[in-house]
């Protein structure tokens, strides 16, 4: 850690004791390839900085094992230690919590996440933590070690209504270094990185697990509040950003006026040989102007959350959307330029054979440049309560609930049926994807390809042939 320098200084003018905080992103799978930036811990760093001595490791990024996690943490002792997890990595997340109680038994550990603030007292009796933030973690996790004694164990964390009025996420004490992130594909450049427009979705769709910002109103950041950070981005060498809001498009008329005018400032600021991604909503919002302005100020991808082909699906989901609107909005993201990226879902809550026969003839129809089929997944929540009453779980083991694998079947259809129509609907994908992919890939994306050999390379170095060429073969064919 280094950096951070004196412990329990006590600020006489402020009345406050600095302490040395440690913050840590949990370890998710060995096999993963090297995830993004933990952006929640970076925010939640420019948020304590002021008033402490703060360092961030990224578990996940560093693949520590126990011994390294134990070894490091002793080495540093530091007085708190704030820690993250998604529900993927909760089992790593109380190990690691196990190991603070038994060696570092002054240091005061707080949770939080997505994942505790669907489960809190579940997560502070299995953590053995003394304190666990429900929510928003910036404003509270603050104020609670003003005086921690004060607080209950299980805290509301207040929500951030103004988006502008905190420092830019603290990049600088992350460790690893921000630049040993490759990020994920597609990828263009290389010295890729991760930011945050807005926050909120006001949609509630039944399999999403995004307990912290779902069913909630969009809160926006200052158009000139967001070019301040691309411009410091941009001097300290970043090429290309996912902007990872929830759907950075298509929540409504208000978010598109607000994106128009974000778009018009990169362009005017010369910010435009930045290259961006997004995620987005095929809602009746999308329109051609507003995907080419995006397309002017650096968008190469829009990643469109699609589910599915069938509107019975949609409806039972309660996504909001119409395969019409689908169909629409990959044709406008293509027409303007933008490689257009269909999330679908497969085992959806209620789905049948003649669903997924409408998903594959969606792929056929729309052509998208990229597709990502993932099992349906339920995550804590409405949607696990549900299927845990309709008998519908395969796989108890969250750990291994990375949306790769199915781990619920439907009513209709059996695990079997799940991964067949998978990979069908990935081969459909490689047989209509438009021509010319691969060439078009090597010359105009030559980072994408590199990535997969570079992605080849580190699964060779790390888990043999037999592993690397089961992943090439099932990446090329879609077969399991
Ligand atoms: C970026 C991202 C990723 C990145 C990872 C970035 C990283 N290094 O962590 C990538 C692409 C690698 C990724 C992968 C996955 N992700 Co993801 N991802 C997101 C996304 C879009 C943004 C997260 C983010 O940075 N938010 C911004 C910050 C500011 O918000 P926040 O994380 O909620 O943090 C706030 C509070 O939660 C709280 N807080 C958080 N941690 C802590 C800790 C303490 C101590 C305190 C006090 C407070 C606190 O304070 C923060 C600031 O207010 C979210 C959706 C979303 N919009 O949040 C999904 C989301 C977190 N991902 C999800 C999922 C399912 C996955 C995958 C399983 C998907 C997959 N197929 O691979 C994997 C699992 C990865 C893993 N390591 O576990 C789900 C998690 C559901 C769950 N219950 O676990 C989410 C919610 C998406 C969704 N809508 O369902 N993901
Ligand atoms: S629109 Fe997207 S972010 Fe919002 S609830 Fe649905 S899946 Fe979640």
């Amino acid at each position: 850690m280094g950096k951070i320098g004196i412990n329990k200084e006590i600020c006489k003018k402020n009345y406050w004791i600095k302490m040395k905080i440690l913050l840590l992103n949990s370890l998710s799978n060995k096999e993963d390839f090297p995830p993004n930036p933990p952006l929640n811990l970076l925010y939640l760093a420019s948020s304590l900085r002021d008033k402490h001595d703060v360092w961030i490791l990224d578990l996940d990024a560093l693949k520590y094992d126990s011994n390294q996690v134990k070894n490091r943490l002793i080495k540093e002792n530091p007085d708190v230690i704030g820690i993250t997890c998604t529900t993927l990595s909760y089992n790593n997340m109380v190990k690691t919590c196990h190991i603070i109680k038994q060696h570092l038994k002054k240091t005061i550990l707080v949770i939080g996440g997505v994942h505790v603030t669907v489960k809190p007292k579940e997560s502070l009796k299995e953590t053995k933590a003394d304190y666990a933030i429900v929510g928003e973690g910036e404003i509270s996790f603050s104020k609670l070690l003003e005086n921690p004694k004060k607080h209950p164990k299980i805290i509301e964390g207040k929500k951030r209504i103004d988006l502008d009025d905190k420092v830019f996420p603290s990049r600088d004490i992350l460790e690893p270094s921000i630049f040993s992130y490759v990020g994920n594909a597609p990828r263009f450049t290389n010295n890729q990185t991760v930011m945050m427009w807005s926050r909120g979705c006001p949609f509630n769709c039944l399999f999403c697990s995004h307990a912290v910002y779902k069913g909630q109103k969009t809160i926006f950041r200052s158009p000139t509040n967001i070019i301040e950070e691309l411009k410091e981005l941009k001097r300290i060498g970043i090429k290309e950003l996912f902007v990872y809001d929830d759907e950075l498009i298509g929540l409504g008329e208000k978010q598109s006026a607000w994106l128009e005018q974000v778009c018009k400032l990169i362009v005017k600021n010369k910010l435009d040989d930045l290259i961006f991604k997004c995620q987005g909503r095929c809602s009746d919002t999308i329109n051609l102007n507003l995907l080419k302005l995006m397309k002017r100020a650096g968008f190469k991808c829009i990643m469109w959350g699609c589910e599915s082909g069938s509107d019975n699906v949609l409806k039972a989901i309660r996504k909001g959307t119409s395969v019409e609107q689908i169909k629409r909005a990959i044709r406008l993201c293509k027409q303007a330029g933008i490689k257009a990226w269909m999330f679908l879902i497969v085992g959806n809550y209620t789905e049948t054979e003649n669903d997924l026969k409408k998903t594959i003839q969606l792929v056929k129809e729309t052509k998208p440049n990229y597709v990502q089929v993932t099992y349906s997944t339920p995550y804590p929540g409405e949607y696990l309560d549900l299927c845990e009453k309709e008998n519908l779980i395969l796989e108890n083991d969250k750990s291994k609930w990375n949306t790769h694998i199915p781990v619920v079947k439907t009513q209709h259809l059996t695990e079997e049926q799940l991964v067949f129509y998978r990979n069908k609907i990935l081969k459909t994908h490689i047989r209509y994807r438009p021509k010319r992919y691969f060439v078009e890939q090597i010359l105009q994306e030559k980072n994408i390809f590199f990535d997969y050999l570079r992605i080849a390379n580190y699964y060779y170095n790390n888990y043999g042939f037999v592993f690397t060429f089961k992943k090439i073969f099932s990446y090329i064919t879609g077969i399991k």
